[in-house]
């Protein structure tokens, strides 16, 4: 699959005030723009061209941008109906950008409440959490919509992690990097696994994009067994954005 754009959304002053469970202290604005900024620069690296959406203060969270849609690649984007209720409004911002790219918009309806920091693609299937942000109602909504466009999904109960792609990432050829609750889930028994260990647990929220793997800096141990694999990576520093227990994946909407 070839990515071409990403969408990503400036930091606000107010992202001190964002959602967090992680414990590591209030977020330093002043160098999570700076970390931002590096960011973009790793994704242009990759090949994608940036369509950076201004600042949302009335939102602190909204620099996860991942967590409002699905995004499959020339067919259709799903809006997403953030679990969270501070969020809940991000998705009405994103509706206008993503219908000048996809000519067809779904929708996740309530009672379904979904993060798309749940939904793992992994080739034509779409791995589910069921965690404190999507319900098993928004979950089916979602596997409805997937099935009418000739996908699949299925269902993976989380009992720790925030968001499902907290814990996996697709690597593409059947492989998979997976940490913590999910190293030892069924779902991913067929695949290709490089775990990662439990002191490199933010390391497994990475993304492959056009054949470079984007990780966050500081995880030597996963690093190495991933340069021994052969895989071509770029690190970035997230540490501002992990101390609201988000990482690599959620800055960014690729398509
Ligand atoms: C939240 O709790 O919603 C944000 N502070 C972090 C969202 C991270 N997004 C993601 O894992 N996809």
């Amino acid at each position: 699959m070839i990515f071409s754009r990403c969408i990503v959304r400036e930091p606000c002053p107010e992202m001190v005030g964002g959602l967090t469970n992680a414990g590591l202290g209030l977020p330093d604005f002043t160098l999570a723009k700076i970390q931002h900024k590096a960011y973009v620069e790793a994704l242009r690296t990759c090949g994608c061209t940036a369509i950076s959406l201004a600042a949302e203060p009335q939102y602190p969270d909204s620099v996860f941008v991942e967590d409002t849609a699905l995004l499959i690649i020339g067919e259709l984007a799903i809006l997403s109906r953030p679990g969270a209720e501070s969020r809940r409004g991000e998705t009405a911002l994103m509706k206008p950008v993503l219908e000048e790219f996809f000519p067809v918009i779904e929708v996740i309806k309530a009672p379904g409440t979904l993060d798309a920091g749940d939904v793992l693609e992994a080739g034509q299937h779409y791995f589910i959490g069921l965690s404190k942000r999507t319900n098993a109602k928004g979950a089916e909504q979602l596997i409805h919509i997937l099935e009418k466009h000739g996908k699949t999904g299925s269902t993976i109960s989380l009992k720790k992690f925030l968001h499902l792609k907290t814990g996996v990432a697709y690597l593409g050829n059947n492989s998979v990097l997976l940490a913590g609750e999910l190293k030892h889930c069924p779902a991913f028994a067929d695949f290709i696994r490089f775990e990662v260990d439990d002191d490199e647990e933010y390391a497994a929220n990475s993304i492959m994009l056009n054949g470079t793997l984007l990780m966050p800096a500081g995880y030597p141990k996963i690093l190495d067994k991933l340069v021994r694999s052969g895989y071509h990576i770029i690190q970035v520093d997230t540490s501002e954005f992990q101390k609201l227990d988000g990482g690599i994946s959620c800055l960014s909407l690729r398509f």
